[in-house]
């Protein structure tokens, strides 16, 4: 029955972990995976998660179902922290998913039900799983390229191209912060005109939000996403919590739509959740009971954000210590984010991993937060020898 299959690759990023993990070198670095590190290299749980779920432990008298929306007070505090003091309730509804990539194909799925093969503009490099979650849904992708690797640079002029031959009732996926791969972000103003050129061709945004808080500042961070919901009736927001509060393998992440009108608004909200029962019937609860808890308390919401900002800052202060290096590094402090993507051949990527133990993703991209101020000059100066 199963001979048909065609075996499939793993996925090169995750399977750097594995790679990471043999290599016997001690003074190894690993830039691999995108999970926020600290200076001993360790991924900790956030002090205030940790409290907020010995406060639910004690608290939580049972496990019972909830429904398909998933824990409706986590997905009001995801709306609030991407949105600012909204509601979900007459043209925003959300709901709790699996994660970011639960939210990014419940929100593609979405899509394909309204308009089925619609296709969605996508700027290049972006996140590998992007094209998969869309081309599962069944839609449609375009790309442009969104940043040149060479000069370091945003192609701006590409994405506003791109925009511009986009037919009303196409969909823009944008990272709403700290993009994946590239830490390449727009500016306020080009945010600005990005807004505007949805709003006048009726392009719908469909927003990745996956990294808010690890860039400039949450409320920063949030400024692009902010301005197009305003500028645009109806759009997609695709939230995920799993980094800006550690929580990677609970799968913690939420999806907020926007419509016209709040007759729009209880259309879609009907058939998110036939989507969701569709595909897990419910989210797990834990992370997201775990957040509602600590963003309820104000003591841990404003222990988590501190705690947030230490993250932000070690990664701004790496940012600074790589670029002082100058050659290739030298743009990577006006990037944003975890990621930076190198103009590096796969060879020089090999010669790095096999002779300096420095382990990347294929493509040249490096996770800042597998560095420290320390071992930022390390890294220049392998990158020096292997060019
Ligand atoms: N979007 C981007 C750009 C990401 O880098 C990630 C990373 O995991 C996700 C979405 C998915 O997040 P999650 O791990 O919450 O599914
Ligand atoms: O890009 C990254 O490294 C993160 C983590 O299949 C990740 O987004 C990588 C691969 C994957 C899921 C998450």
């Amino acid at each position: 029955f199963f001979a048909p299959l065609n075996p499939q690759p793993a996925d090169a990023l995750l399977a750097l972990i594995g790679l990471f993990r043999n290599d016997p070198r001690s003074h190894k670095i690993d830039l691999g995976v995108g999970v926020f590190r600290d200076d001993a290299g360790k991924t900790p749980v956030m002090r205030a998660v940790k409290a907020a779920e010995h406060k639910l432990w004690e608290s939580q008298d049972s496990k019972s179902y909830l429904g398909p929306e998933g824990n409706v007070a986590f997905a009001r505090h995801m709306a609030r922290l991407a949105l600012g003091e909204v509601e979900l309730s007459g043209r925003l509804s959300g709901v709790q998913t699996p994660g970011g990539t639960g939210a990014l194909r419940l929100a593609a799925e979405l899509v394909a039900a309204t308009r089925p093969g619609a296709t969605v503009w996508v700027g290049t490099p972006t996140w590998p799983n992007h094209p998969p979650i869309l081309a599962a849904a069944g839609l449609k992708m375009q790309t442009y390229r969104h940043f040149d690797p060479a000069s370091q640079t945003l192609t701006f002029d590409a994405v506003m191209d791109a925009l511009n031959k986009a037919q009303a009732g196409d969909v823009a996926l944008l990272h709403g912060c700290c993009h994946n791969p590239t830490g390449a972000d727009f500016s306020l103003d080009q945010w600005k005109a990005i807004a505007a050129t949805l709003s006048e061709r009726g392009i719908v945004p469909f927003l990745d939000l996956a990294y808010q808080g690890l860039g400039l500042g949450m409320e920063q961070d949030a400024a692009g996403v902010r301005l197009v919901m305003g500028a645009c009736p109806e759009a997609l927001i695709a939230y995920s919590c799993d980094k800006n509060f550690g929580v990677y393998r609970d799968r913690v992440g939420a999806l907020i739509v926007q419509t016209a009108s709040a007759a729009d608004s209880d259309r879609v909200s009907s058939n998110v959740l036939a989507l969701a029962r569709a595909n897990w019937s419910m989210p797990p609860d834990h992370g997201g009971a775990v957040i509602a808890t600590l963003l309820d308390d104000p003591a841990l919401a404003a222990d988590w954000k501190a705690e947030l900002d230490t993250m932000r800052d070690r990664l701004l202060g790496i940012r600074d210590a790589l670029a002082s290096h100058g050659g290739v590094l030298a743009r990577v402090a006006e990037q944003r984010g975890m990621f930076s993507l190198l103009p590096l051949s796969p060879d020089v990527v090999k010669h790095l991993r096999e002779d300096h133990a420095v382990y990347m993703a294929g493509s040249g991209r490096i996770n800042i937060a597998g560095l420290s101020v320390e071992t930022a000059g390390i890294f220049a100066k392998a990158l020096a020898a292997s060019l």
